[in-house]
């Protein structure tokens, strides 16, 4: 390791003194202009992990759903996942290294991990649309090649498109090739064949319209849908030729405004969905004849996704085990349904697709969606050597063994990919000759509620049961409990957000007034009990109109 070369280059990316960042739940992210250094030093840490683990390592730089100002930087593990906890430390240790420690972190690093510097390092680099995110990206190239290291930059790509290629390389091409083509192939093949088996003919199945948040998610959806027209015709809105990123447009803001994006006309049942900024999230939702907005979220589409699995593993007389993995957020009307109605074993843990994606990997069958959309499911090899021995099954069977076998070629079984899940969910819709209507009528939610208080230090708060209870500070929890015992099929919890210097409250009742009035009395004991700073928390009925307080819209789900 030429450290010498290192500090000579390092000085050429130099760290704004005094600068701590933390590698959180979805990598560093923050202004575009504070990341330069960042960046070249996750091409050191990149070009570490690839001699470490002796396999391609994968760099994306985006901010998924942030303001187009910000930008951020994430690696990707061997196998497509998100990079490793200790990782994470070495992560936040070097990139808040002052420049005359460099050396000895990029050390103690390489012996902590054991990482053999002879060893050749192969990584590979994706950015989004964001105007920062060309030169942050050739900072990453910088920090690799200083380091011997040899790269591939696909350039423009959708962040599960990144996750899919370093799959695809570390797994010799079994799981497909690591090109856009590749990917647009695998998937579109898959999607085409699916949908010829939906005995339905009508035109209800073959017409979307898609909001792009004005991202990643417009240019590939245009490279693509001249792969599966055949099947499905996407008609797209903020394609990023006029309107800004993830401005008032977007799966984050759809979600947690509770209505439709701005730059797209609804007709009434009308089915839409929209991608968040780069693409690794979805919602669904539609306008009824009354013109109410219905949201379809990440609760829902593992509901639709997990249903359809559950019914083909019957069909096949296979008794493979299926989960389904959801978070704290996950309505309680949703868990109910898959746990009372599919009969489907359902998993809570922390935030963050990580903690979902480890889980769903214990199962043969593992869906895992996060109430605001984010998520897939995976696919134990013992459910591919079923497939494989469905041959001599009876012709019924045999073609529902078929449907498995596309589906799990449409799923992108290295993160939840938007595009992958659309795909799925039309599918699914089309061979089941469910409506969007149809598909939304399967429960209903909860009314709830989410809101934001700030205090001095959200880390004073810790909690445990994935997230479901507060530790500290005490007395906290218990107040939380008083409070939701006032009302009926209530529910709240309160954890420090990963991604924002806020706590987050998150409550459900029997009504919209009492999820908002729960939300409330919760948000004003976090601000008692754990340092509130700025405004203090208003009892509901002061502030009937939280919406404006929170900036929030009318409709009755709120998430992050
Ligand atoms: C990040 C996470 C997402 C999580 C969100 C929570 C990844 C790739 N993304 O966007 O899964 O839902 O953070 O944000 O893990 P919060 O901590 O601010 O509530
Ligand atoms: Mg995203």
């Amino acid at each position: 390791m030429d450290l010498g070369a290192v500090t000579k280059y390092s000085a050429l990316h130099a760290k704004p003194s005094g600068l701590i960042l933390q590698y959180g739940t979805a990598g560093f992210r923050t202004k575009a202009e504070h990341l330069d250094h960042v960046m070249f030093r996750m091409g050191l840490l990149a070009a570490l992990r690839s001699k470490q683990t002796k396999s391609t390592i994968g760099v994306m730089v985006t901010a998924s759903h942030n303001p187009e100002e910000d930008n951020g930087v994430k690696l990707v593990d061997p196998l497509g996942e998100m990079l490793a906890p200790s990782w994470e430390e070495h992560a936040t240790c070097l990139a808040n290294a002052e420049e005359q420690d460099m050396q000895r972190v990029l050390i103690d690093i390489s012996e902590k991990e054991a990482v053999n510097l002879q060893q050749n390092a192969f990584v590979v680099v994706g950015r989004d649309t964001r105007p920062s995110s060309e030169k942050l990206s050739q900072s990453v190239i910088d920090g690799v090649t200083v380091l011997g290291g040899e790269f591939h930059d696909y350039g423009l790509l959708t962040t599960p498109q990144l996750h899919y290629m370093v799959y695809c390389r570390n797994t010799g091409s079994r799981y497909g090739k690591a090109t856009l083509e590749g990917y647009y192939q695998k998937l579109s093949k898959a999607f085409m064949e699916l949908i010829k088996q939906a005995s339905c003919s009508g035109d209800e199945y073959r017409s979307l319209k898609v909001d792009c948040a004005n991202g990643i998610g417009a240019l590939k959806l245009r490279e693509m849908e001249h792969y599966f027209s055949q099947g499905l015709s996407v008609q797209l809105f903020n394609d990023g030729s006029k309107g800004k990123l993830n401005h008032l447009c977007g799966a984050d803001f759809v979600k947690s405004h509770q209505k439709p994006p701005q730059g797209m006309e609804i007709k009434s049942n009308e089915r839409c969905c929209s991608f968040d900024g780069d693409a690794d999230r979805i919602v669904y939702y539609y306008h009824d004849a009354d013109g109410h907005f219905h949201l379809i979220d990440g609760d829902k589409i593992a509901t639709l996704i997990s249903s359809f699995l559950k019914e083909l593993l019957v069909e096949i007389g296979e008794s493979l085990n299926i989960g389904v993995v959801q978070t704290a957020y996950a309505n309680g009307s949703s868990t109910r349904y898959l746990e009372e109605v599919m009969k489907v074993p359902v998993y809570c843990t922390k935030t963050g697709v990580k903690h979902l994606h480890h889980k769903a990997q214990e199962f043969d069958i593992g869906v895992y969606f996060e109430a605001n959309g984010h998520g897939t499911a995976l696919f134990s090899t013992a459910v591919e050597m079923k497939i494989k021995q469905s041959e001599q099954l009876e012709e019924k069977k045999r073609k529902a063994a078929k449907m498995l076998e596309n589906i799990i070629d449409l799923f992108n079984q290295a993160a939840g990919d938007a595009i992958s899940d659309m795909l799925v969910i039309e599918a699914i819709l089309a061979l089941k000759g469910l409506t969007v209507q149809q598909w939304d009528a399967l429960y209903t939610d909860l009314p709830n509620r989410q809101l934001k208080v700030q205090v001095a230090d959200r880390r004073v708060i810790s909690t445990t049961n994935a997230e479901r209870q507060a530790v500290t500070p005490p007395g906290l929890q218990e107040t939380i409990n008083d409070l939701v015992k006032k009302y009926k099929l209530s529910r709240a919890f309160v954890r420090p957000s990963g991604t924002e210097d806020v706590v987050r409250v998150y409550a459900e009742a029997d009504s919209q007034e009492s999820a908002d009035h729960l939300a409330c009395e919760v948000s004003l004991a976090v601000f008692q009990l754990a340092g509130g700073i700025g405004e203090r928390p208003q009892p509901a009925e002061t502030t009937c109109n939280i919406n404006n307080a929170f900036g929030l819209g009318t409709a009755n789900k709120h998430t992050v």
